[in-house]
């Protein structure tokens, strides 16, 4: 089967290659045969299907396009200057002395805790140097006032083992880039560009991929803006005509920022197409009414790892690192009253970066958005947890998830507290990891679900293999069967949903109902 399906896929890719046309529309039978083809033909060609229609469109990049990719991946390394081997980096973690902008939930400790937590995620990057900062305000040309700004530059200046520095702020402004790269003489990334390097590394599906990209592309766009105004020779602009591609006297900084708009018109078509696919997915399950519930939560506060103890799914391999899970993904569970939800798991949150690189994940955030019910997940042995709970809800505001969606806020690894520093916490407490709470957890989701999603509990008398039988087991969720004095009959405790209650009602007017709630 697989074999038949590689040499179909090859056939296909060969068939186009050997067309005038990049695009070629095929009809196949099997559906299942179709995702399998896609999953094996996408490093030849892109390949989009229609669920619907069984159709499936392959299709291979222009030269133009070829060219563009090819362009951009080199911009991009340039522009981040990243080295294959990693960089060795010294981080400089500013933090807001007084005023209204002082964080009071955090402390300069823990945020310099997570900044270098965040260059340990990613491969061959690793910290060589770590300094607090106290400042007024993160607005400076260069962040950071005169007397320490020079203290900073010959420190890091001398110190040949420094190749980056990270300044361990929000996003700085293209101007205090090149102000700080400049007087350091290495490449300066902020929260912004290490999380975009970090969701890079761990982007697997299509999707994934073309959201960050999507999400790089204005970031990139500002620094070649912020670096325009002020070029020196060793950045990493050109505003000369020498290899200019664009012809007619274009600079390279005009072609430079023509490439981003053009692959940006790319990356947003090819987004769009996937959103409809998603949404086709979703028709589908609506159709079928499972309820959603989505987990999220803080960067490694156990998403994944809840919903591996949920399901008993062996596949599913949480990490302690921080943006392990960058794809949303959906697994089934049933509730012990046999109803099957679907759990959705997210990206985590993090602190201090824009909200837009998260909302770049919008599309596969649309499951979570939709869901019929949000867990909120809180690593309540972690230090910085009030600055991660605040995080959080902020940032569900900022992705403008309805403040009213019914939420269960649950407190995890437990394990790692004492029962004195648990009193504090009135929430569900559990331990995914250990599986403490899991089964009060599961209850809560039960009672949660039904109610928001307004099923109803009958109790029925029903013919054993009778109509009203076979059409239950088909359209209900059946919690439980009982024997009955009378061996033809059954009681059957069902969940149904408004509609399918109405159904119930309209095509088995006579049926007898023993209960209902
Ligand atoms: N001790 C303990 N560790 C846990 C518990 N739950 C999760 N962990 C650990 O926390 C780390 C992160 O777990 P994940 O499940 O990957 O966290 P996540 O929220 O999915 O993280 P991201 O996908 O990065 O946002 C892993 O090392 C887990 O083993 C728990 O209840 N107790
Ligand atoms: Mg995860």
């Amino acid at each position: 089967m697989v074999m038949n399906l590689i040499s179909l896929t090859r056939k296909l890719v060969h068939q186009v290659k050997n067309s005038s046309l990049n695009q070629i529309r095929f009809t196949l039978e099997n559906p299942n045969q179709m995702y399998l083809l896609c999953s094996r033909s996408m490093s030849v060609g892109k390949v989009n299907c229609n669920s619907k229609e069984n159709d499936l469109e392959l299709e291979l990049a222009s030269e133009q396009d070829n060219q563009d990719i090819h362009d951009y991946e080199e911009l991009v390394h340039k522009m981040h200057l990243l080295p294959d081997a990693g960089h060795q980096v010294a981080i400089l973690q500013p933090f807001v002395k007084w005023g209204p902008k002082k964080n009071l939930l955090t402390t300069p400790d823990l945020m310099l805790e997570e900044a270098k937590a965040l260059i340990d995620s990613l491969p061959n990057w690793k910290c060589v140097d770590s300094i607090k900062i106290p400042v007024e305000s993160l607005e400076k040309k260069n962040v950071f006032g005169s007397g320490q700004f020079e203290d900073l530059q010959k420190k890091i200046v001398r110190n040949p083992n420094i190749s980056a520095v990270f300044i361990s702020t929000n996003i700085l402004r293209g101007i205090q880039r090149k102000e700080l790269m400049m007087a350091f003489g290495v490449p300066i990334f902020d929260r912004y560009s290490v999380v975009l390097q970090i969701f890079k590394d761990r982007a697997r599906t299509r999707e994934a991929k073309l959201q960050v990209a999507f999400a790089e592309i204005p970031y990139l766009r500002s620094c070649l803006v912020g670096l325009q105004k002020g070029t020196k020779s060793n950045l990493p602009v050109d505003n000369t005509n020498r290899g200019s591609r664009g012809g007619g006297g274009e600079s390279v900084y005009d072609s430079q920022i023509h490439l981003l708009d053009r692959r940006e018109i790319k990356i947003k078509k090819e987004l769009e197409k996937l959103s409809k696919k998603r949404t086709l997915l979703k028709c589908e399950r609506k159709k079928r009414e499972f309820p959603v519930v989505a987990i999220v939560g803080y960067t490694n506060c156990g998403k994944t790892t809840l919903i591996k103890s949920l399901t008993g799914d062996s596949k599913i391999t949480p990490r302690d690192a921080l943006f392990a899970t960058l794809d949303v993904t959906v697994h089934g569970f049933k509730l012990p009253c046999n109803l099957t939800v679907l759990l959705v798991d997210t990206v985590g949150f993090i602190s201090n970066i824009p909200v837009n690189l998260i909302a770049a994940f919008n599309s596969t955030l649309r499951d979570a958005i939709d869901a019929d019910v949000l867990i909120h997940l809180q690593d309540v042995s972690h230090p910085d947890l009030k600055n991660q709970v605040a995080t959080v809800k902020d940032t569900l505001l900022q992705l403008n998830i309805d403040s009213t969606k019914p939420m269960i806020q649950v407190a995890n690894k437990i394990d790692k507290m004492t029962l004195e520093q648990l009193e504090d916490f009135s929430d569900l407490q559990i331990s995914a990891k250990e599986g403490d709470g899991l089964e009060e957890l599961v209850e809560s989701i039960q009672i949660k679900l039904l109610e928001v999603t307004n099923r109803r509990y009958l109790r029925l008398m029903v013919l054993s293999g009778g109509t009203e039988y076979s059409w239950l087991h088909k359209e209900a969720t059946i919690i439980k069967y009982t024997n009955t004095r009378d061996p033809q009959y059954l009681a059957l405790d069902v969940l149904v949903t408004p509609s399918t209650y109405g159904k119930l009602r309209s095509n088995f007017p006579n049926i007898r109902v023993l209960t209902a709630k």
